[in-house]
């Protein structure tokens, strides 16, 4: 292609996610050179508001990267959950049920943060503002990817390329169908969403079942708090003033909460949708997904990012022991491998998200059902472990 500029890598990333950023990170750790393809700007990247719990497997991660020391100094850690339902909370004691184990509640946004500074301290290579990607040859030995930046015409040659380049990412997209199966349900309602900067209700997050709807309250620090509410499917946001937001979950919280809760002036709001979603295989030449690209969970399980970094673990050691160790058994394990993981993942968020939120085509047998499941939940040590341990995730 005339005026077409040539780039030459090991791995090219697609995607400057919180999946792309870490797989750059541990790969540069290693020598191992990657340049990272990005739609958007960085400000538009650090503007999405989204998850906020991490995996102590994650935190571990994000250290191995060399990236740690802020989630370290700010990070919040947690020994315990609660579940509210019938006007009631219970707690369920994380650390108690799994030998130690917490959970640490650090912002995506934060995440992303550290991983582009560290990124650019190492004068590593990312394009933002690409447009146009789309992949060729990635069946052969001699994968390409072609973008767009500033209107000139670049061709990216590579080894591997990582598509970590979310749900409506063009990775997935270039697979042949035949090639491809998908698993997918879509609930029938979303999460608003509201940041505010006013101290959280509780010290830690409450999942709230009840029958006005599912409502969560997290926190970023213990100065701004994250509160969700379940809501129809294709709620508009611009339908909800802050007060009516307030108004509704203080109406869906414990008597105690509902009298400690501190509202404020909405730094954010927005509606997610929800659904269950899993693409196999995961390894299609020298194509692999990670992150959203391959999968997606219902929040309702904290389980989004952590999965991303569960992928980028398996991918991350399995593109070094290639390059550094000569072997492909990890790139050839990839797939089954981080499926294994993301299925089990699939199981909590979808079970999680049956039992808190309303579902009113279930009727009146189905709601008795769900109060029956989380009696038993909080009664049963067994049942509580079971929560725990995935909660705050399972063994790599
Ligand atoms: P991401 O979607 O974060 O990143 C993909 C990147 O690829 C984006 O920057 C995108 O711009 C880029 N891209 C897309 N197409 C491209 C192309 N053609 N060329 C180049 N770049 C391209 N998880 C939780 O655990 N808790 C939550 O509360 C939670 N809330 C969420 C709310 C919303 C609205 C969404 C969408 C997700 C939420 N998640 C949550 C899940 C979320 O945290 C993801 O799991 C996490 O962002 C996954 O990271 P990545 O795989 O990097 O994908
Ligand atoms: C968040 O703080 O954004 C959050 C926490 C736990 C979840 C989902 C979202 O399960």
């Amino acid at each position: 292609m005339p005026g077409e500029a040539e780039l030459r890598t090991q791995v090219a990333i697609i995607g400057a996610g919180p999946a792309g950023l870490l797989l750059g990170q541990l790969l540069h750790r290693e020598g191992i050179d990657a340049v990272i393809l990005e739609r958007r700007s960085a400000d538009y990247v650090l503007g999405r508001i989204r998850a906020g719990v991490l995996e102590s497997g994650t935190v571990d991660l994000i250290a191995r990267a060399g990236c740690d020391q802020r989630l370290r100094q700010e990070g919040l850690p947690h020994d315990g959950v609660n579940l509210c339902f019938g006007g009631a909370r219970h707690r369920i004691d994380l650390a108690g049920l799994t030998g130690g184990k917490q959970v640490t509640v650090y912002g995506q946004t934060e995440v992303t943060r550290d991983l582009m500074e560290a990124r650019s301290a190492a004068g590593a290579r990312t394009v933002y503002e690409a447009a146009g990607v789309h992949l060729e040859g990635f069946g052969s030995s001699r994968p390409l990817v072609h973008f767009l930046k500033g209107g000139i015409a670049q061709t990216l040659e590579c080894d591997f390329i990582a598509g970590c380049d979310g749900f409506h990412g063009v990775c997935r997209q270039s697979v042949p169908e035949r090639a491809i199966e998908t698993f997918e349900r879509v609930y029938p309602f979303g999460w608003l969403g509201l940041l505010a900067d006013v101290p959280p209700v509780n010290e830690e997050l409450i999942y709230v079942n009840h029958e006005d709807g599912f409502a969560l309250c997290s926190m970023r620090s213990m100065t701004r708090s994250r509160y969700y509410l379940q809501c129809p499917a294709d709620e508009k946001v611009e339908h909800w003033s802050d007060q009516r937001f307030w108004e509704a979950l203080r109406a869906r919280l414990d008597p105690e909460a509902a009298a400690a809760l501190t509202t404020g002036p909405a730094l954010e709001k927005s509606v997610a949708r929800l659904r269950s979603f899993v693409a196999e295989p995961l390894r299609f030449g020298r194509l692999f997904l990670a992150g959203d690209a391959a999968h997606i969970v219902p929040p309702t399980g904290a389980k989004g990012l952590n999965l991303a970094a569960s992928d980028i673990r398996y991918l991350s050691e399995a593109l070094v022991e290639y390059f550094n160790g000569g072997s492909t058994a990890g790139l050839d394990a990839y797939s089954t491998r981080a499926l294994a993981r993301i299925w089990k993942a699939e199981r909590f968020s979808w079970w999680m998200t049956s039992m808190l939120h309303r579902f009113p085509e279930v009727g009146r047998f189905g709601h008795k059902i769900q109060l029956a499941e989380l009696e038993y939940l909080v009664s049963s040590e067994a049942a509580s472990a079971s929560l725990a341990e995935n909660y705050v995730g399972l063994p790599y």
